[in-house]
């Protein structure tokens, strides 16, 4: 079995994040949320192709044979003021092999003074889980005071194809906003695939899942989101949309028909 296809189905992948406990705190929660068996629960029942969250709640809840586990092997607080972010490695790869995980993921925020550090962490983290017979998954974000707008064209595309020259599995970025640019953003990428990833919760649902499809729609590999999943009123609900627009290529309007 090669790497990604242990969570990835017809070529796709549905990713669901909860690592925002570390990278935001428990503002994102609520009473439901906040516990992970809960939204653990959500990856499970809705079929997600993997959970991907930082290693004490791998420890504490996930367990083998359920939803494919992406470890997240760095991380930062949101507590940090500056505008130069650094996220060093909390976890080691032989760690997320011992505990189960399929993959790892790493961030580097691409265009930060520490970016240099980032860079080199991930060099080593892909080749060791590469050793592992593990997949590395970038989440390369734009950040620090150089970077001028982390949502342009250029921005975004510079990060995906970070991840072909760095050699990750998939890369995860934000939405550019429009089609027509995310397209050039996946291209950039060469044959590594693209993940999008959700952003804070859309007050409507619709507006949501209208990106979702421009991203597929541009060539998108699938989607690593988390807030517009269990943050939602009803997740299950949404999750079956997301999964019809982003494994079965529906349109937006016959998702939402799903109940
Ligand atoms: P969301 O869909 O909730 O935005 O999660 C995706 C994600 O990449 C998480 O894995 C991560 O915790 C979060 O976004 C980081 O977001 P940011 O760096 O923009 O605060």
């Amino acid at each position: 079995m090669d790497r990604m296809s242990r969570f990835m189905r017809k070529g796709k992948s549905l990713i669901l994040a909860y690592d925002q406990g570390l990278e935001h705190g428990p503002t994102d929660f609520n009473e439901k949320n906040v516990d992970p068996q809960f939204v653990l629960d959500i990856a499970g029942r809705c079929k997600f192709d993997a959970f991907a969250s930082q290693k004490g709640v791998a420890e504490n809840y996930w367990r083998k044979g359920g939803v494919p586990l992406i470890l997240k092997v760095n991380g930062k607080t949101a507590l940090y003021g500056g505008s130069e972010p650094l996220a060093r490695q909390n976890c080691s790869v032989k760690h997320a092999w011992e505990l189960g995980a399929a993959a790892v993921g790493y961030t580097v925020y691409v265009g930060s003074a520490n970016e240099a550090e980032m860079l080199a962490e991930f060099g080593r983290v892909q080749e060791e889980a590469h050793a592992l017979d593990m997949a590395a998954i970038l989440w390369a974000y734009a950040r620090g005071a150089s970077v001028k707008n982390d949502t342009s064209r250029e921005v975004i595309a510079y990060a995906t194809r970070l991840g072909l020259e760095l050699g990750a599995d998939a890369v995860k970025v934000k939405y550019t906003g429009d089609k027509e640019g995310f397209r050039w953003v996946v291209k950039a990428a060469g044959r590594v695939p693209v993940y999008m990833a959700g952003g804070p919760k859309t007050k409507d649902e619709q507006d949501f899942l209208t990106q979702v499809k421009g991203c597929m729609e541009a060539g998108a590999s699938g989607v690593a989101v988390g807030r517009n999943v269990w943050q939602s009123d009803n997740p299950d609900r949404t999750s079956k949309r997301l999964a019809a627009i982003v494994i079965d290529g529906k349109s937006v309007e016959q998702a939402m028909k799903l109940q």
